[in-house]
């Protein structure tokens, strides 16, 4: 055990943490995702409402982060209570997100703030939302009420949450508000967003130049099932498409880069297209592969932009608690190799601290150390939440 402590013990300084959003666990938002999901379109039939009702305890849970020993807590500003119209700007909603700020440093906890994680104001969902030619000011116009309120207490910022899943979902595939379904809407919301988080950054650093920024990317491990050119070919041209082409377009106004990490992707290519060839030999509660190997691989890829990387997410939907602790821990050592061959990886926010609201898939899927009743609001540690706390007390595993 020493042993196995040594072999996976983190560099010092090393950043713990637990990730949520706005809208998944504070409750009582308005916003576009409220609005679509009142037409019937969450999975189990539920309407976020109340969520994990947050807003109303989150000095409680800064207190299960603190129990967790974490030193970094990710969480997400609500850009619809800041800016409920164009340009009215909400002081007592600024004042929450401050004592949220306040109550982190507290208790020695490092705020990692989220400014976009993919909710909109209605004004602004009315006016295409990222379609629209003037998001990317109308996003930095934001960003500077917010910075200068909160920014004396916040050294990092994540601009936007995975650009690329969200515009996917939203724009590509039509499963998500507004459900476009255009490569081309796609496309245009994607460089839109690169564009926002390229004046956010400028900004942020106008207002404090000491502060650190960066976006949250969800990179996976792609990997040829067939050693043919055709298959390592089309695999490299996906990989870089979905795990480069928008960082690239950032690297420049970054401070660090962040991964979240949920997928691995062993795919057959063939001319009529692509097939996922996963073993899945343990599976999440939403079907999702546990593929530990993967989130090293995909730090390991990130070596050569020469930029501090942060896990800002990784974590799996798993009620009865049976596969987090092992999930957590061979996630870690995998990034504790990573690390060893050379990627800057400086910290992990396991995703995520309690149960929350999973947008189109509703209540069901439960990704928390804690779980949450949605009727009384209860939070409960769940098994792996002691391991986790644990690893985190002796900086490694
Ligand atoms: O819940 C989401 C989160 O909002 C963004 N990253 C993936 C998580 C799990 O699906």
């Amino acid at each position: 055990m020493a042993e196995e402590q040594m072999k996976y013990k983190f560099p010092s300084g090393f950043i713990w943490g637990t990730a949520t959003s706005a809208h998944q666990i504070e409750g009582g938002n308005e916003n576009n995702w409220t609005e679509w999901e009142q037409d019937g379109h969450i999975k189990d039939g539920s309407v976020s409402g109340r969520a994990a009702n947050s807003y109303e305890l989150h000095a409680e849970d800064i207190k299960l982060v603190k129990e967790l020993n974490n030193n970094a807590y990710r969480f997400s500003i609500e850009w619809s209570r800041i800016e409920p119209q164009r340009g009215r700007w909400d002081k007592v909603e600024l004042r929450h997100y401050q004592k949220i700020i306040e109550e982190c440093r507290r208790n020695d906890i490092e705020p990692f703030v989220t400014l976009y994680h993919w909710t909109q104001p209605l004004w602004f969902a009315e006016m295409g939302g990222w379609l629209n030619k003037q998001s990317p000011l109308i996003f930095r116009n934001y960003v500077e009420q917010v910075v200068k309120f909160l920014g004396s207490g916040v050294t990092f910022w994540c601009t936007i949450n995975e650009p690329m899943v969200y515009a996917y979902n939203s724009y590509w595939l039509g499963k998500w508000p507004p459900q476009g379904k255009s490569f081309f809407k796609f496309n245009q919301v994607i460089n839109n967003l690169a564009q926002a988080h390229r004046l956010a950054y400028f900004i942020l650093h106008e207002k404090n130049s000491r502060c650190q920024v960066g976006a949250a990317k969800n990179n996976q491990f792609f990997e040829p099932y067939l050693d043919t050119w055709l298959n390592r070919t089309a695999v490299n041209f996906i990989r870089r498409y979905w795990n480069h082409s928008w960082l690239k377009k950032i690297k420049d106004t970054s401070d660090y880069l962040a991964v979240n990490y949920y997928f691995h992707n062993l795919l057959y290519v063939s001319l009529r297209g692509y097939v996922l060839m996963n073993e899945n030999k343990i599976i999440s509660d939403l079907g999702w592969e546990v593929y530990p190997e993967g989130i090293g691989a995909v730090l390991k890829e990130l070596r050569g932009y020469q930029l501090p990387i942060y896990v800002l997410e990784n974590g799996l939907a798993d009620a009865s608690d049976e596969k987090r602790a092992d999930f957590i821990r061979a996630h870690l050592r995998s990034v504790r190799q990573a690390i060893a061959e050379g990627a800057d990886v400086r910290g992990y926010f396991h995703w995520s601290l309690m149960d929350n609201f999973e947008w189109a898939d509703g209540f069901e899927p439960k990704f928390g150390l804690y779980q949450v009743d949605f009727k009384t609001f209860k939070r409960t540690p769940r098994p792996s939440a002691a391991a986790y706390a644990e690893i985190c007390k002796n900086n490694g595993l």
